[in-house]
């Protein structure tokens, strides 16, 4: 969805559009051609497959994207040169991250090219896209030869139109996927995660009409009816008839397009419509349909709201049972991938072993398959962008990239019911520059949807005993949310956590948006007097932050830091890290620590006193 609309809001209000790349919303919901599979790849260290060593455009020898047969060429002709052959460089399965391709590539930061060729039949009439599920960082996309364009931002997908390009029969395909980030990226370069570079997101080739269904988006308003958008691309995109139908409740809204493609309806919500929520996750098949166009979705609708301190989930009052994940992150040897089984098994561990109603999908936009399965499964879920730690608040081009990054994830995930809540940063330092970026993020949020809430993850000042959320951003957010470690981070005996105060400056819901202690799993110590990394330390940690948690008058929610332990560069300790950060509830292959029981049993009680 949303290509005209995307560029057009590109243009009017600054946002970025980096050469040409463009959302293809609706592709999630379009049959498409799968391009996952077999890729070769070639590392490009010095980046000469982008710039010569003079800056000036590649040397032949180094155009991984080359349209052509380069050691049968070479053959032929005894003078010419060339320092690549994708046609027989190793393969690879994609997506997947490049740090999995082979041990040599295990911490490498950098640029590298895949390539695969693939067989297409055009069709008169029809347009063809490129898509992208997502690429980490920077993707530059060639087919067959020529330079179709780039984007940036790891998490989020993109598209680009081939139409003119495509050829019947064999294309060639190149993508090179840059990991390193600057200062001025989104997320700048330290972070505390694995920075798993490559194509690590489905790609397809996608075909649709002329015209087509660009946008398309329904939801429940806060006033109980049912509003859909929906915006065409193409030359017969104005005045165009719409037709928009729930066969289950016996709704169909028609209408037509303004002349710039878009239209927007509501109608009262039918009686009978059963409103989706954790415990009873209904929903229905939806039909957008324009001329020769048809798009089908499967959507819950509910509502979420607060008043006061409390949030409102289908107009009641509502605790949110949280845990964090990171995305894609399996087993001993994980890479960026992950099915939908293996999303829907992450997501019952939480819902059914530790009686989770909400999920905090950090630190950037998961893939579509993590919320299709939140939807199904019935969890609320926060979806974030990588605002996180030290942003270059000051520079414009960095908010150019974050509010477009926000824009690609609004538009794509706006179907999900699970979603409740946008974040627009994670532990960011106050002050103005940073005050201003988050506060055009905020405004973006609520701009592109009224029907949700957004949130920051803040950093909370102490005094003595006394944690205040004083900040200047508070007013402006619809929740509040901290991130508490004291007892970790902090010499605080464990049994002295109860006793700290919360404040806060503005009367507004806070949700712990993590909480954690690090333990190896195993690893068992003296429960009496517990050292860090022990399982006894964690679960203890656990139940003194949690009796903390229960005296806090305006907390309505918690998602402790995290489901499972992941990767991270600056987890270093020889004994209990390796590597990984270990503050999981489980180890990386899912072994439970005793913090996990901990943990459970508080929701279960919580789940029963509803
Ligand atoms: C945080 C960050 C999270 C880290 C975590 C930790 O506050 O938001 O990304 O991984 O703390 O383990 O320190």
């Amino acid at each position: 969805m949303l290509l005209k609309r995307a560029a057009v809001f590109f243009a009017t209000c600054l946002i970025a559009s980096i050469a040409g790349a463009q959302t293809l919303v609706s592709a999630d919901m379009r049959p498409a051609i799968d391009l996952d599979g077999a890729w070769t790849w070639s590392t490009d260290q010095y980046r000469t497959g982008l710039k010569n060593f003079h800056g000036a455009d590649p040397s032949p020898a180094a155009r991984r994207y080359s349209d052509f047969d380069v050691t049968e060429a070479m053959r032929r002709d005894p003078r010419a040169l060339y320092e690549f052959d994708m046609d027989r460089a190793p393969t690879v399965h994609l997506p997947q991250s490049f740090l999995t391709y082979a041990p040599e590539m295990r911490h490498y930061n950098g640029l590298v090219w895949n390539q695969r060729r693939f067989t297409a039949h055009p069709r008169p009439g029809k347009r063809a896209f490129l898509r992208f599920g997502a690429v980490d960082y920077h993707a530059y996309v060639y087919l067959n030869g020529k330079f179709v364009g780039e984007h940036q931002g790891g998490f989020t997908p993109f598209a680009f139109e081939v139409t003119k390009l495509l050829r019947d029969g064999d294309n060639r395909l190149t993508v090179g996927a840059d990991s390193e980030r600057t200062a001025a990226d989104v997320p700048p370069p330290s972070t505390d995660w694995e920075n798993y570079g490559g194509i690590t997101r489905p790609v397809s080739l996608v075909f649709t009409p002329a015209t087509f269904i660009d946008d398309a988006w329904i939801r429940l308003t806060r006033d109980g009816r049912v509003a859909v958008t929906v915006r065409l691309d193409g030359p017969a995109a104005a005045a165009a008839p719409v037709r928009v139908s729930v066969p289950a409740l016996g709704l169909t809204l028609t209408g037509r397009t303004l002349s710039d493609g878009s239209w927007t309806a509501t109608a009262p919500a039918p009686r009978s419509l059963r409103r989706w929520s954790p415990e009873s996750p209904a929903l229905y098949d939806v039909r957008f349909a324009s001329g020769d166009d048809v798009l089908d979705d499967r959507v819950g609708f509910r509502t979420i709201d607060v008043r006061g301190h409390d949030i409102l989930l289908n107009g009641k009052p509502i605790f949110l049972r949280g845990i964090c994940i990171h995305a894609e992150e399996f087993g001993a040897d994980p890479t960026r991938a992950i099915t939908p089984a293996a999303a829907r098994a992450l997501l019952t561990e939480a819902k059914q072993g530790l009686h989770a109603n909400f999920v905090r999908l950090a630190h950037y936009p998961h893939p579509e398959t993590m919320l299709r399965a939140a939807d199904e499964l019935g969890l609320l879920v926060w979806s974030e962008i990588p605002v996180y730690w030290l942003v270059d608040f000051t520079n414009p081009q960095t908010l150019k990239t974050a509010l477009k990054m926000q824009t690609e994830s609004i538009e794509r995930d706006r179907n999900r019911a699970s979603i409740i809540i946008w974040s627009v940063g994670n532990e960011t330092p106050v002050g103005d520059a940073r005050n201003a970026f988050l506060r055009s993020l905020i405004a973006n949020a609520h701009r592109l949807d009224d029907t949700r809430l957004v949130s920051a993850a803040l950093l909370a000042s102490r005094k003595g005993n006394v944690q205040t959320i004083d900040d200047p951003i508070a007013p402006d957010l619809d929740v509040l949310a901290a991130n508490t470690y004291n007892g970790w981070y902090s010499a605080d005996p464990l049994s002295t956590l109860p006793s700290i105060e919360w404040r806060e400056a503005v009367d507004k819901p806070l949700i712990f948006s993590e909480l954690g202690a690090g333990a190896l799993a195993g690893y068992h110590d003296d429960p009496a007097h517990p050292h860090k990394f022990s399982e006894e330390f964690q679960a203890e940690f656990y139940r003194q932050t949690l009796a903390e948690a229960s005296k806090v008058g305006f907390l309505r929610g918690l998602s402790p830091w995290i489901l499972k332990d992941f990767r991270s560069p600056n987890r270093q300790h020889p004994i209990y890290q390796q590597g990984w950060n270990r503050k999981g509830l489980e180890s990386e292959t899912g072994q439970r620590k005793a913090a996990f029981d901990v943990l459970a049993n508080y929701y279960r009680a919580l789940e029963q006193h509803r």
